[in-house]
């Protein structure tokens, strides 16, 4: 076999560790061995080279993604939340809208009038707008401006949109040889490959909804938007991913989240089920302690724990008036004295039936409903404090109206208010993803076509007479504006 050639180094080489003959004495610690400098460009694992440590305070020295363009061509929710992400991460997001309309979601669920809706605002932070028709041949030459200009296209259109709008990947990719396109379908490539997806048909189609709700009622879905936002999530990675690629290749690529396979891979504890079932039943599913044989299929398994500790939701204080005073309790194996203790069956500490994991499994609702009893005694808050004290997992089942109000989460960042110059003040989920050295300020929603001349004069660098020729021909909707007014 050929040898490997050594890689050259640019400074003078030392002889290899391994074959340097062994030291009669320890060397003497010179100041430099001692104190190891920070030497600039020290390759990493990909042999990349990285800049010299940053001496600038923590966030101070710009964001993760400060510099990445992106030509944000998404709608409704997947897409966005993808962007929104990358904006807040600090890529400069520019998103192309239709003239006239712009994202659909601007006007649904629309709770104040003519303004655009919290469903477009919680989904747009900190993006520009520029409005485009696409399909016409302005547009589309402001179109190859952007994508010759920008890192990164992402869409969520209905399969082969962005084909029939003319930007396939050949011609993305001729234009401009690094741009990664990463897009939302509802689909891989399949017999589906062409349907057009919403959240609740990618969880159906996901695995989600088979096995969401209680074994004798119908398939239900969830209120975590895992189809849209979960899917969003999947492509922002994918798009960092390749971002982190380009910096060795130097090419751009195609990235696909298929809102399918994202749901399955959120579910993928219960395709282990699946496969667990050929070697017998599930034991920790209630079903099991209730005598009920299994079929082929994981079934729904109600508020059972997905993991290898039993869970349950159980009734609080005032369960009868409040809908959510409810707590999720884990009985985990290394806690159950404690439990015992708590709630008042400290025979059960020592008593074969219920002494271990596996003794107990037979008979999980029952046990679930001795403690209940107890919970039913307490607030959810206080079943939370009496619990945390002795390290027992607790989880108060929390509304709405309480989230938006917790102190704590708007000290992070994660609920953050927000205002907006056409319906004033909102609250909003901001940045769940915490970077010490990026720190995220959120920045309202744009307005339709908000920064239409900005990205035309300041990033694209048309020239006047060029804009005016742009405008002119209908390309950003001016002239329909106008002669809608007229
Ligand atoms: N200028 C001109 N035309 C534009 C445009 C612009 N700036 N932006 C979009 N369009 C056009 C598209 O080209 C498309 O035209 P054609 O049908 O002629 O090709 C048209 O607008 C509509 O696009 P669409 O089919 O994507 O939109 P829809 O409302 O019919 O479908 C959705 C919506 C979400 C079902 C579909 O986009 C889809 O399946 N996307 C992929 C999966 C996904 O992300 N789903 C999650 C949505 S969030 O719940």
């Amino acid at each position: 076999m050929a040898k490997k050639k050594p890689v050259k180094a640019k400074a003078k080489s030392k002889k290899p560790v391994a074959k340097a003959k062994p030291a009669r004495k320890p060397a003497p610690k010179t100041k430099a061995a001692a104190k190891p400098k920070i030497v600039a460009k020290k390759p990493n694992g990909n042999g990349s080279a990285l800049p010299p440590v940053s001496k600038k305070p923590w966030g101070g020295d710009g964001k993760a993604l400060t510099g990445v363009k992106i030509l944000d061509f998404t709608h409704v929710q997947s897409g966005p939340t993808c962007t929104q992400l990358l904006a807040w991460f600090g890529a400069d997001v520019i998103k192309v809208e239709r003239p006239g309309i712009g994202d659909i979601t601007r006007g649904q669920l629309r709770d104040v009038p003519n303004a655009d809706s919290l469903y477009f605002t919680m989904l747009n932070h900190n993006k520009r707008s520029i409005t485009l028709d696409s399909k016409s041949k302005q547009g589309m030459a402001v179109l190859e401006r952007l994508v010759k200009t920008c890192d990164v296209l992402v869409e969520n259109f209905a399969p082969g949109a962005l084909d029939r709008m003319g930007l396939t990947w050949e011609r993305i990719n001729s234009w401009n040889p690094r741009m990664i396109v990463a897009s939302v379908k509802g689909f891989g490539p399949g017999p589906y490959e062409d349907c057009k997806v919403y959240e609740n048909v990618a969880q159906c189609a996901g695995g989600s909804a088979s096995t969401t709700g209680f074994r004798d009622g119908p398939p239900l879905v969830t209120g975590a938007q895992i189809g849209d936002s979960g899917t969003g999530l999947h492509l922002a990675l994918g798009i960092v991913a390749a971002l982190f690629q380009r910096n060795r290749t130097g090419r751009g690529q195609k990235v696909l989240a298929a809102m399918q396979d994202g749901v399955l891979n959120l579910c993928r504890v219960k395709l282990r089920d699946q496969q667990r079932l050929k070697h017998g039943p599930l034991k920790e599913y209630s079903q099991f302690g209730q005598n009920i044989p299994f079929g082929s299929t994981v079934p729904r398994a109600g508020n059972d724990s997905g993991g290898g500790q039993p869970g349950w939701i159980l009734k609080c204080k005032g369960w009868e008036t409040d809908p959510n005073a409810y707590i999720y309790f884990i009985t985990q194996a290394p806690v159950w004295e404690p439990i015992c203790d708590l709630i008042g069956k400290p025979e059960w500490k020592t008593d074969p039936g219920y002494a271990t994991p596996g003794a107990r499994l037979p008979k999980l609702s029952a046990i679930f409903d001795t403690i209940e009893a107890w919970t039913k005694t307490k607030t959810k808050f206080e079943v939370m404090e009496a619990c945390n004290a002795v390290d027992i997992p607790v989880g108060p089942i929390l509304s709405m109206e309480e989230l938006a109000e917790e102190k704590s989460l708007r000290e992070t960042g994660t609920i953050v208010e927000v205002d907006h110059p056409t319906r004033g003040k909102y609250l909003s989920v901001g940045n769940p993803i915490k970077l010490s050295d990026s720190i995220t300020e959120v920045t309202r929603s744009p307005l339709l076509g908000e920064h239409t001349d900005e990205i035309l004069t300041k990033v694209l660098k048309f020239t006047p007479a060029e804009i005016a020729e742009i405008k002119a021909s209908g390309a950003t909707g001016d002239m329909a504006k106008k002669a809608a007014a007229e």
